[in-house]
């Protein structure tokens, strides 16, 4: 039994008591590798940082979607940049006004794995609503004009390939993707360890978004717990959000009240996304 460890930002680390690797390969583009931890189901990391633990993948993916989701009155057409292990597309294919969904993940190799290791996370990869394209979303969405209700930015943290993913001009190019109307969710990183992660994609954001709103939520699995998203629009405020869009869908995270409850933010955070 080996204990595995994420360190992040030089600050701290998380460990998981494993019994077993499962997978270990160097893509072209990163060390993918699948671990059997004792309390946290399987483990996903990317270059040793967590992507997903069967335990609480579910908070982080259910947050992501369901915010965005909630906010438009018909969300159709979705992109999705990242995101390769499938979780993020399993959660928007439970909402039934969905017709399209784009996968734009960088790796092959991250779904491929996810898929044989993590049935449960990337069970909707093969659905035929999904097109999964495997190339460089900042190319990709360069060149995409009015096409998405929704996006998603589910990237991992802005190191590597990922940098861009937290840049300015990436956000102008979502959205210049996105349909009128149309809303955009992204990880924006731990308030506690990167505040400056938070504070930089929040300021981009809000010069870029005429609408932008943080959100947190409790993702035990990467570092501090505590979580930030992002949720903006041209044109639409965070009043028009429709939480009875949850109704009847076998969410366990967020409900009307949680998803509501999620906007209310800590002080540190509310000053941090201002
Ligand atoms: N530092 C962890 C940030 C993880 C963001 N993406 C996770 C991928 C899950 N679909």
């Amino acid at each position: 039994m080996t204990w595995v460890y994420e360190h992040y930002r030089d600050a701290t680390a998380i460990g998981f008591h494993t019994t077993q690797r499962l997978h270990h390969e160097v893509s072209p583009f990163q060390t993918i590798d699948v671990h059997q931890t004792i309390g946290n189901g399987k483990l996903l990391t990317l270059d040793g940082m967590v992507m997903v633990t069967e335990l609480d993948e579910f908070v982080y993916h259910e947050a992501l979607v369901h915010a965005p989701m909630c906010l438009h009155p018909d969300p159709k057409r979705i992109l999705v940049v990242g995101g390769g292990d499938g979780g993020t597309v399993r959660e928007v294919l439970r909402h039934d006004s969905v017709e399209s969904i784009e996968l734009c993940e960088i790796d092959e190799r991250v779904t491929l794995v996810c898929e044989e290791h993590f049935p449960t996370v990337a069970s909707e990869i093969r659905n035929p609503k999904v097109r999964c394209r495997f190339e460089d979303a900042i190319a990709f969405v360069a060149t995409c004009e009015s096409e998405y209700d929704v996006i998603m930015v589910d990237g991992s943290e802005p190191v590597g390939p990922a940098e861009g993913l937290f840049e300015r001009a990436f956000f102008e190019s979502l959205k210049r993707a996105l349909r009128p109307g149309g809303v955009l969710s992204a990880q924006a990183e731990s308030p506690l360890y990167a505040p400056e992660v938070v504070s930089k994609t929040f300021g981009g954001m809000r010069e870029v978004f005429q609408h932008v709103h943080a959100y947190t939520a409790t993702c035990p699995t990467y570092p501090g717990g505590l979580w930030t998203f992002c949720l903006a629009s041209e044109d639409r405020a965070l009043e028009q959000m429709r939480p009875q869009a949850l109704a009847g869908l076998p969410t366990r995270y967020f409900n009307p009240q949680s998803l509501r409850a999620s906007f209310m933010l800590p002080t540190f955070v509310a000053e941090l996304t201002r």
